[in-house]
């Protein structure tokens, strides 16, 4: 099947991009591997006019409105993010009603209808920094809760309104496993996505996106790691730091909507020229401004 693939990809020149949380076999064939964001931009600076986006289908979206002109391939179509469906257009209305001075800044992981009605995107490698440029001290931020306060926190001064919404794979993360392996593993570093909730952001050595956290990994010295987040990360921390050990609390934090996509969905996504991504043009328009105000301000 890789070998299929890989003709099949040369034939149409297309490029496969892989989210960091993908199954390990994908991300061995994946052209890139990254975050959502990291994979967006790629698309966008790509040549190529097929891609397949191997992840879930907010990403996919991104891809597409940065890079209107091209055929973005989700090769599951109903991959879906929970979290970006822990929103929805009528609510967020309201919120806007009710809170007319505030800025919306909305996570990456949101539908582009979502980000079509916000002031501004971030990821959670960027969340700060955006934050720390905006000319507003009144912020509705959405829609992870965890995110949210992880970012309050960084900024006292500044009143956050937190929408309720979370990942359900980093909330299942718990800070007692965690504890647990600590007093058995000498020297654990504890690296955690800001997803997680705050009893193990409390006692995380590190916090940082899925990017952010494999870099501390290969930058850093330390022998043993233990890794709160999805659990596909791991296959690019051991393959780029064979000499160390990661570990995970409890059972691995596996994503089942970044699970679905098999070898085979993306040969067919290939063969079939499928899911083609398409995006209604006045939203792409206003979500692309919010990922626009992004890059400005995280630059
Ligand atoms: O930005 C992304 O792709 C997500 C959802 C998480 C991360 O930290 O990479």
């Amino acid at each position: 099947m890789k070998n299929k693939i890989l003709n099949l990809k040369q034939q149409l020149d297309a490029v496969i991009l892989a989210h960091n949380y993908q199954s390990a076999d994908i991300l061995d064939i994946a052209d890139y591997v990254g975050d959502s964001f990291y994979l967006s931009q790629i698309a966008k600076s790509l040549q190529n006019k097929t891609i397949v986006f191997a992840g879930v289908y907010f990403m996919a979206e991104s891809a597409k409105i940065l890079s209107p002109e091209k055929d973005i391939l989700l090769p599951v179509i109903d991959a879906g993010c929970p979290l970006a469906d822990m929103v929805d257009v009528p609510t967020l209305l309201e919120y806007k009603q009710k809170y007319p001075d505030y800025t919306f800044v909305c996570y990456i992981n949101t539908n582009a209808e979502i980000k079509a009605l916000c002031d501004v995107t971030v990821t959670s490698s960027n969340a700060e920094k955006v934050v720390s440029k905006l000319n507003s001290d009144k912020i509705v931020f959405l829609p992870d809760k965890n995110l949210g306060d992880y970012i309050k926190n960084k900024f006292p001064e500044k009143d956050f309104v937190i929408w309720n919404g979370f990942c359900p794979t980093h909330e299942r993360i718990r800070a007692n496993s965690i504890l647990t392996l600590k007093e058995k593993i000498n020297d654990l570093v504890i690296l955690a996505h800001p997803e997680c909730n705050k009893e193990v952001r409390d006692i995380a050595d590190f916090l940082g996106s899925t990017k952010e956290i494999i870099e501390y990994a290969s930058n850093t010295n330390f022998k043993n790691y233990l890794i709160a987040t999805e659990d596909g990360v791991i296959h690019t921390l051991k393959n780029n730091n064979p000499d160390k050990n990661f570990f995970v609390p409890g059972l691995p934090a596996i994503c089942m909507n970044m699970k679905k996509t098999t070898l085979d969905d993306i040969y067919y996504s290939l063969l079939h020229k499928k899911h083609l991504i398409s995006v209604d043009a006045d939203i792409t328009n206003k979500a692309r401004r919010s990922l626009e105000r992004m890059l400005e301000l995280a630059r």
